[in-house]
């Protein structure tokens, strides 16, 4: 088989890019390891950047987003039992978040796909880039037993943190920067009213908590917990008595619980990998950084990479303008970083480090009590919360 560009990946990322350049009239091929209902099965970010929401637009894949996503102005930080606003409106002239699950978002990109009759093939298996360094890269993989080739003329590594693109960059060729945190994210999603029509991060010396949602009858909460211990330690019960115990008094009263449909830990990572280019295979999203999901950059992240990549194929394809390629990788990670810090940054101020000293836990506590009395300090929470400008 033969296609110009040869994605490896069909979550967000590789299926966005797809259908970004199939509008464009230029040929992909995704690769995806699992079945698309494993694809829509995992629970995962629920805010996205009104860049990210222009790009789903501009794919043609924007109408149930716009009827069914919420656009938030604003959200809170609840310490010391006290609730403070952050109004992301008006710290920043007028923009905003929209509150859309990556399980619509990505199926409503599968949805499009098939009816452009865009090549998505699933249970992918083995799938390996191979001459990534010559002008006619190819990909090789399995599929119901049978060896299958795709020659291209360039490839995207768009599978994520544990995926085979990045691990097949010679090691002296790639520098990988990463922060593990000693925690994760117990998360549970319930068809319930939401405890707040907006999102609520909560700081508590018992741990970080996290109110959330997808609409105003799915709720999505999280706790941090400590790594040693695994979600069937918790019952549903003891997850309501935890995130009640964290929030203030006046929510955990309000809160509606209910049997969790969806229950699991995510462990929290800072990771970068540069360049994000090896020769003619790119790679986009969480193939080449992740975040811990406190300022909900992740998939925002994978977008702005997808934005400079479709347009960089655009120049090649159009104009026979390769600037845009041999800047992606330079381009991408200078917004990349920024997230990153951003998210380092969250992370840091909310969360119980168990390794702290006094020192540290006081530094925290002042650094958020400098941001509520600081509209300067407010503004910048605010600006990279609704997305550095692509
Ligand atoms: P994905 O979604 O991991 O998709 C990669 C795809 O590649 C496939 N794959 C392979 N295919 C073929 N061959 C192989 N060898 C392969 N290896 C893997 C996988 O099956 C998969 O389908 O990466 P992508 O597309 O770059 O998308 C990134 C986002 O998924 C991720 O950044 C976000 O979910 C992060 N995130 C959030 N981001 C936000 O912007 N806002 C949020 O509110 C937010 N909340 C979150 C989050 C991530 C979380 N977890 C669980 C990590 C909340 C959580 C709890
Ligand atoms: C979510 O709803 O899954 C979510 C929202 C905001 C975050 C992280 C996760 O910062």
């Amino acid at each position: 088989m033969k296609t110009q560009v040869g994605i490896i990946g069909g979550g967000p990322s590789g299926l966005l890019l797809s259908q970004l350049l199939h509008m464009q009239g230029i040929d992909t091929v995704v690769l995806e390891k699992r079945s698309r209902e494993y694809v829509l099965g995992r629970i995962r970010a629920g805010v996205l950047e009104h860049g990210f929401a222009n790009l789903m637009r501009e794919a043609n894949c924007g109408v149930r987003m716009d009827a069914e996503g919420e656009i938030h102005d604003g959200f809170d930080i609840a310490y010391d039992g006290v609730r403070n606003h952050v109004d992301l409106k008006g710290l920043t002239g007028g923009n905003s978040v929209i509150v859309y699950g990556q399980t619509e978002l990505t199926r409503d990109l599968y949805e499009a796909r098939e009816k452009m009759g865009g090549a998505v093939i699933h249970h992918a298996e083995n799938v390996q880039p191979h001459d990534m360094t010559s002008d006619s890269p190819y990909l090789t993989y399995t599929k119901d037993g049978e060896a299958q080739r795709i020659d291209c003329d360039y490839i995207i590594g768009a599978d994520g943190f544990h995926g085979v693109s990045r691990k097949s960059i010679p090691k002296d060729k790639i520098r990988e920067f990463e922060r593990v945190y000693p925690f994760g994210w117990l998360g549970v999603l319930l068809n319930t009213k939401p405890v707040s029509p907006e999102l609520i991060y909560a700081k508590h010396e018992r741990g970080f908590a996290l109110c959330s949602l997808r609409s105003q009858t799915l709720s999505r909460y999280y706790i941090q917990v400590p790594l040693s211990g695994s979600v069937e330690d918790w019952s549903d019960d003891d997850f309501w008595g935890e995130l009640k115990r964290r929030l203030p008094a006046d929510v955990s009263a309000q809160l509606e619980t209910g049997p969790s449909i969806e229950k699991s830990i995510a462990p929290l990572r800072s990771f970068v990998a540069e360049p994000m280019r090896h020769g003619n295979m790119f790679l986009a999203g969480d193939a080449a950084h992740i975040v811990p999901p406190t300022g909900a950059r992740g998939l925002n992240s994978a977008a702005s990479d997808i934005y400079y990549l479709y347009h960089a194929m655009l120049d090649h394809y159009k104009k026979g303008d390769d600037t845009g390629l041999e800047n992606y990788s330079q381009k991408a990670l200078a917004r990349v970083w920024k997230g990153q810090r951003f998210s380092w940054w969250m992370t840091t101020l909310l969360h119980q480090f168990p390794e702290n000293s006094d020192f540290d836990n006081k530094l925290q506590q002042i650094d958020l009590e400098y941001l509520f009395s600081s509209e300067s300090a407010m503004k910048s929470l605010a600006e990279n919360y609704v997305g550095l400008p692509f």
